[in-house]
């Protein structure tokens, strides 16, 4: 058999790795492996990434439209009738129960294609209805919040690749491939080039994780205590007066505020509520506000995911602002390179709080965030009868069924939708609960671009890359790209759909380079150019630098608004766990979220989830490694199998989460089981962005006698 290679790049997560699959003379994928010769991920890649080429050749991908059939069954059905079905049934619905009964969920699969990441938000716009929902809102949105409540400088924080110091809680890029702000391609060599020229690594989690193993600087506290880290090291900081005074005065008024919020946060009190040594504190206030004088502190899922997340967010901000780790007038910054260039200015935008104008959800009365309805509440929005009750879904890309909190209300409202239509290679658990499920081309078989709508943070130059398609999808398959789909719905309902501000025809599909050429139009990169590019492009003949700022701007950050001085009061006050461990979140090497979990060869690694426990802890249960535990919160109980983490600490059992099939149905040996069983959608939520707490939350366990 003759073959041949090509080079393009992985989509299924921030790393982008350069890749060279080896194809068939009938353009089927045989094998992929990293590219040493890709100049920005230099032959970087993964397990899972390259389980690539048996996730498009799988037995177990969906080659056809499926319709749901009275008994249950999935019957293939031709494109053109599932599309006709779902626009008669959406219209239907809609003259019936109003757009608002009309709603969109778009997961990780529809952030990583190009030509369809926004998509579903026009569909359920141009349908006249304000209910799109997506992964971002029980994933990192507390820090569009954080943005909203404090003011945004428009150049941004002092990036990974410049500063002195470079702190994160609760994130583990060399595992996750993600962490805002962090240079994730090829992360351990762009952490050991940013560690060989000086920088200080800060890491604080309750694991001593692949990230941390590289850390100057390791606290590991219990999980769910960062907002109360942070204000201890706020407290800290300012106490010693060292703060970046100038930078304060200019861009920010509440200083004295704030030193007020923060002073019941004395190190000894952080010390013993976070369980951690007094002295270590110390050190990560004096490394990075006293030693160094550059370099920023963020966050991943950790903080996020945990009740406070707001505030911890906020107060990350606030100890940026006070330390002055901002862009300033001069440096370069990275505009990106397929957005439209806007001045970067040395000034405050003052809080935007968008959230409090404009449309507010008939449940608990949240607006939107960056144009979306937080999806804490889409449980409720299907399930609470009157008007404006969710009826029909249309998933792009994700597995909400897996992925929000309290599963069994999930499966409750999504079995009770009159129409739930998933877009997903898979048979996930929210395929199985769908009346079709359209199955599109995977990523080798489009045209991309790397995920440009979060591009400043995912390369530290202005850098981008075309892909053509690479191979073709399975003989006999009827798939097409997601935005076809999405396209067709709004064509067969007479909608036009646009696409970044430019309106796409209702009647003639448009083509895959049609909508990549429209999203980059703003680009100071020629489009053919960019595609005749077989590594991309990098700006750097055009390097864009931070503007003068208004010296009159009356703009300033705001450190302490009454809601954060609310919140403050609240998380001191919280009453002691009357539980002895605390539950944390993590993600595993081998899989992403729920993706790719089936797949023959990564179930080989991972047939199911376990719960990570530290060897202390086991020994004082009474467990061994393979013993069955319960895990029980107040909202409900999951039976996991323990596996001992000498690098988390004593207190806390951390479960991955995306495994288990439907509750009803699962077999834990062959699924696993989902740890959103344990999580409660309702009580505990958030204000603002309706977040579940997901880590850090007090668990009963013990060991399961058989
Ligand atoms: N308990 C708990 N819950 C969590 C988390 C946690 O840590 N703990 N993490 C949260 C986080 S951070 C997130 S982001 C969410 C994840 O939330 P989701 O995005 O809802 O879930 P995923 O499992 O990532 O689902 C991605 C889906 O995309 C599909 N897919 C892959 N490629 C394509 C493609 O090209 N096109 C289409 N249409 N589909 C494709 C995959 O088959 C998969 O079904 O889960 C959240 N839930
Ligand atoms: N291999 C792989 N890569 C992935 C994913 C995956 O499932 N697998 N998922 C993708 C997605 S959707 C996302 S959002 C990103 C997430 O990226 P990350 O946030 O980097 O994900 P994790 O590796 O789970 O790191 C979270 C860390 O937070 C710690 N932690 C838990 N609770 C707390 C807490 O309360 N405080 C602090 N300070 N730390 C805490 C955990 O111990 C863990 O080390 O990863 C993406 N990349
Ligand atoms: S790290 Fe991410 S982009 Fe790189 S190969 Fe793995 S999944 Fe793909
Ligand atoms: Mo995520």
């Amino acid at each position: 058999m003759k073959t041949h290679e090509k080079i393009t790049f992985c989509r299924m997560c921030m790393g982008h790795c350069g890749v060279v699959v080896t194809l068939d003379e009938d353009e089927h994928l045989l094998d992929i492996r990293g590219d040493h010769d890709d100049p920005q991920t230099m032959g970087y890649a993964c397990f899972k990434g390259m389980k690539a080429v048996e996730a498009h050749n799988s037995s177990e991908r969906i080659l056809t439209p499926l319709k749901r059939m009275p008994d249950g069954s999935f019957k293939p059905v031709s494109r053109e009738q599932a599309l006709d079905e779902i626009a008669q049934k959406i219209q239907h619905i809609s003259d019936r129960d109003g757009a608002e009964a009309i709603a969109g969920y778009k997961g990780g699969g529809g952030f990583f294609t190009s030509t369809s990441v926004n998509m579903l938000n026009e569909l359920i716009k141009a349908m006249g209805s304000p209910k799109m929902f997506s992964s971002v809102t029980i994933d990192q949105s507390s820090k569009a919040v954080a943005l909203g409540r404090i003011g945004i400088w428009p150049a941004g924080r002092m990036p990974f690749n410049q500063g002195d110091v470079f702190m994160i809680f609760g994130g583990n890029p060399l595992v996750s491939i993600a962490t805002n702000g962090f240079d994730t391609r090829n992360p351990l060599k762009r952490l050991k080039q940013a560690k060989e020229r000086g920088m200080k690594l800060i890491v604080i989690d309750p694991r001593r994780t692949e990230t941390a193993r590289h850390a100057d600087v390791f606290l590991q506290p219990i999980p769910g205590e960062d907002s109360a880290i942070l204000a201890g090291l706020i407290h800290m900081i300012l106490d010693r007066g060292w703060q970046d005074q100038d930078f304060c005065d200019a861009y920010a008024d509440d200083v004295e505020a704030l030193r007020k919020g923060v002073a019941k946060f004395t190190p000894s009190y952080v010390a013993k509520r976070a369980k951690v040594a007094e002295d270590s504190l110390w050190q990560v206030a004096e490394v990075f506000a006293h030693q160094c004088k550059t370099g920023s502190a963020t966050s991943a899922t950790g903080p996020d995911m945990s009740p406070n997340a707001n505030l911890s967010e906020h107060l990350i901000e606030c100890l940026n602002i006070i330390c002055g780790r901002f862009l300033r007038e001069g440096d370069p910054v990275n505009p990106g390179a397929i957005a439209a260039r806007w001045p970067r200015k040395a000034e405050v935008m003052p809080a935007p709080r968008w959230w409090d104008e404009g449309y507010k959800s008939r449940v608990g009365d949240f607006g939107l965030i960056d144009g979306e309805l937080p999806t804490g509440i889409l449980v409720d929005e299907i399930l609470q009868p009157g008007k404006g009750q969710v009826k029909c879904l249309i998933v792009h890309g994700g597995n909400p069924v897996s992925s929000i909190p309290n599963q069994h209300k999930v499966v409750e409202a999504f079995s009770s939708l009159d129409l739930l239509v998933t877009i997903d290679p898979f048979m996930t658990v929210t395929a199985q609960l769908s009346d079709y499920i359209l199955p599109p081309t995977l990523q080798y078989e489009r045209e991309d671009l790397p995920i440009f709508i979060y591009e400043s943070i995912v390369t530290p130059e202005p850098y981008t890359r075309y892909t053509d398609v690479i191979s073709k999808p399975p003989k006999n398959s009827d798939v097409v790209d997601d935005y076809l789909y999405l396209w067709g719905i709004a064509s067969k309902m007479g909608l036009s759909l646009e696409c970044f501000g430019e309106k796409l025809s209702g009647t003639k599909a448009p083509s895959a380079r049609d909508i990549l050429s429209t999203v980059a139009r703003f680009s100071p990169i020629d489009f053919d150019e960019l595609t005749s590019a077989p590594y991309g492009v990098t700006l750097d003949q055009e390097p864009q630098f931070v503007e003068p700022g208004d010296p009159d701007s009356p703009h300033r950050f705001s450190l302490y608004p009454d809601d954060v001085g609310i919140e403050m009061e609240l998380m001191f006050n919280q009453s002691e766990d009357a539980q002895p461990y605390r539950l944390a979140v993590r993600r595993l090497r081998d899989a992403l979220n729920s993706a790719a979990i089936n797949l023959p060869s990564v179930k080989q690694r991972l047939p199911f989830n376990r719960a990570y426990l530290n060897p202390a802890d086991m020994a004082q249960e009474g467990l061994s490694e393979g013993d069955y535990i319960y895990i029980r919160t107040d909202h409900g109980e999951i039976t996991v199998q323990v596996v001992a983490d000498e690098y988390l600490r004593e207190g806390v059992v951390s479960v991955p989460h995306g495994f288990g099939g439907l509750p009803d149905k699962t077999d834990y040996l062959s699924d696993g089981v989902s740890v959103n069983l344990l999580l409660s959608l309702d009580e505990t939520r958030s204000t603002i962005n309706a977040m579940p707490p997901m880590s850090g939350l007090p668990v009963a366990l013990g060991k399961v006698q058989s």
